[in-house]
């Protein structure tokens, strides 16, 4: 690690708060499989960073922090009150005992617990122990019994069927330089304790065991099988500390039994060195883990961003979908049934008509000229069953792609849940009729520019004054919807003869290539206007969407601060 130097711990310290704080950015805003995992890593990392990390690198010289942790009843507070050689904190026959940690520390050590350094969610209190002393606080007592550098913990148990007590003795664990693990000869080999330790040892955590209350002619049998379990666990260098079951005297074990422990740690307080050691292990060990423990909240980050890219995607191929829809709609001759059909032939008479004038183009001309302008009103009548034919085929698949993309969603991983914030997604939005109405205004100016436009020359011009403009650009309508003509059936006769009629005739107004580049024209435009109304629908789904997309590239800067920590070690 740098941080022999000054500089180096300065560095690390601002490498590990720009992680802290590009986790504490991350949020999980959709319920997906993997959030409540990653939320829960997320929350125990800061957690870490914040009890231990930071405060650690902050201060590498402050005293090493040793918490005694353990099952209840294994005798935790009894061996910390034995410690001191008074009673510090309150041992008891009633399971579990101990709710609110006590940190025992020399006098002159105030300094480093005191404030919020570690452990900055737990309120400090002081003075004389109290049964009513709760979860939230941390009981600091000054005691010339322990050694400057060296402050104990007394924790609340690992296991505890208090889940209040179990939460507290993880982050207290989470906090110490040294875990005093405390069991017992009854019961080194229950499995919570065990997982705990395992934990620890992943986290290369510095541990040393107190094997408690054996009998004196078990404690080599004892001793030698439980030290086979740590080295199986990767805890071979733990020292264990037997204590002989015996009589406690005024709520004390016997001296004899608490010496070696005592010894060591004295020790350790007073060899700056040995101390700087196991606090660098544990370090170490912490900022080793950190990497993995980041990469499962990226994961869980890009699965968030996949997600959200899946919907947005499923609206996006859904409104795709009546995109092409209408494309196809308007080329194969689906308008020109129905209504307009009907008015086609109240405009120019009946397919049979039709069939016998296509050889005789000039009398199809002739009596559609007069047509024309005998009968304006019967031109606005088709006109308005072409336009509201669009309207209708525009607003039926504005529906169906609000409920394609709702459909998907409902099946999509986090689509339910802002189907159920965004109510509104499965039908249209509520102006999509005027819209769309508008739309087929527009659509129709576009048609009457395009036929005024065409006459370039006089000659143009003249015939196309003797057809008028409104009518021609009925009848371009017409043609534009048909000139692909892929129509089918009984209607081929009537629909194909409707299309040939109108398109000789704006032939013969505008000329054979006019005609085709207008149709295609026309087309066209009204594609673009459909696709601008439909990305105006889409844009309601993706306004859900980036509700739940972060700004900022959380993967990217998750990695990046790990990285940066990693390489200031
Ligand atoms: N005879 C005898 N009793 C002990 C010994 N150690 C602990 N006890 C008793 O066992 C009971 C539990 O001890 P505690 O020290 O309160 O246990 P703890 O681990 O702090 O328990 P929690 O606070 O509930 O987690 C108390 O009644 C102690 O007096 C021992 O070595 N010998
Ligand atoms: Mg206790």
């Amino acid at each position: 690690m740098a941080g022999e130097s000054g500089v180096g711990g300065a560095r690390l310290l601002s490498a590990v708060g720009a992680l802290r704080a590009a986790i504490d950015d991350v949020t999980f805003p959709l319920d997906l499989p993997s959030a409540d995992a990653a939320r829960l890593t997320r929350r125990r990392l800061l957690a870490q960073l914040d009890d231990y990390v930071i405060p650690r690198v902050a201060s590498l010289d402050a005293p090493l922090l040793a918490v005694v942790g353990g099952s209840t009843g294994a005798g935790k507070s009894t061996l910390v009150n034995s410690l001191v050689g008074r009673e510090v904190t309150l041992p008891g026959i009633l399971r579990p005992t101990t709710r609110s940690p006590v940190l025992v520390h020399h006098p002159d050590d105030e300094r480093w617990f005191a404030g919020p350094r570690i452990l900055p969610s737990l309120a400090r209190i002081t003075g004389r122990h109290n049964a009513s002393d709760g979860p939230g606080a941390l009981r600091l007592v000054p005691t010339d019994a322990v050694a400057p550098g060296l402050a104990v913990i007394d924790a609340p148990d690992v296991d505890s069927v208090v889940e209040a007590n179990r939460d507290l003795a993880g982050q207290l664990l989470a906090a110490a330089d040294l875990w005093i693990f405390v069991t017992t000869a009854a019961r080194y080999a229950d499995a919570v304790p065990w997982v705990l330790l395992r934990e620890a040892s992943e986290r290369g955590a510095s541990v040393a065991i107190v094997l408690d209350r054996v009998a004196a002619d078990a404690v080599d049998d004892i001793r030698t099988h439980l030290a086979s379990m740590l080295r199986e666990q990767g805890l071979g260098t733990a020292p264990i500390f037997a204590i002989v079951e015996s009589s406690l005297h005024d709520g004390l074990l016997p001296d004899d039994q608490t010496d070696r422990l005592k010894g060591w740690l004295a020790a350790l307080a007073g060899d700056a060195q040995s101390r700087a050691a196991v606090v660098r292990q544990t370090l170490d060990g912490a900022l080793d883990v950190l990497t993995g423990r980041v990469e499962e909240v990226v994961s869980a980050t890009e699965a968030q961003r996949d997600a959200a890219r899946t919907l947005a995607d499923a609206a996006s191929s859904a409104y795709g979908q009546a995109v092409d829809a209408v494309r196809d709609a308007v080329a194969d001759g689906t308008l020109l049934r129905g209504e307009v059909l009907a008015r086609w032939q109240e405009f120019v008479g009946t397919g049979e008509f039709f069939r016998q004038v296509e050889s005789t183009v000039s009398r199809v001309r002739d009596r559609f000229a007069a047509f024309l302008k005998g009968g304006p009103a019967k031109a606005d009548e088709l006109g308005e069953a072409l336009q509201s034919g669009v309207a209708t085929l525009v607003a039926d698949r504005a529906e169906v792609a609000a409920r394609t993309a709702t459909r998907a969603w409902h099946a999509l991983p986090g689509g339910e849940q802002l189907l159920s914030t965004h109510p509104g997604l499965k039908r249209p939005s509520l102006d999509v009729d005027e819209r769309i109405a508008r739309l087929v205004r527009d659509w129709q100016g576009d048609i009457l520019t395009m036929v005024r436009s065409e006459g370039r020359d006089r000659r143009t011009t003249a015939r196309i004054m003797a057809y008028g403009v409104n009518g021609l650009g009925v009848v371009l309508m017409l043609v534009t919807f048909a000139s692909t003509a892929g129509i089918t059936g009984a209607e081929v006769g009537i629909a194909g003869g409707t299309a040939i009629v109108g398109q000789k005739l704006l032939e013969a107004a505008f000329g054979d290539q006019a005609v085709r580049d207008l149709a295609r024209k026309a087309r066209e435009q009204l594609v673009e206007r459909v696709e601008a109304l439909y990305a105006a629908e889409q844009t309601r789904f993706e306004g859900a969407v980036s509700t739940v997309q972060p700004e900022t590239d959380h993967a990217t800067a998750l990695r990046r601060a790990a990285a940066a920590v990693q390489e200031e070690r």
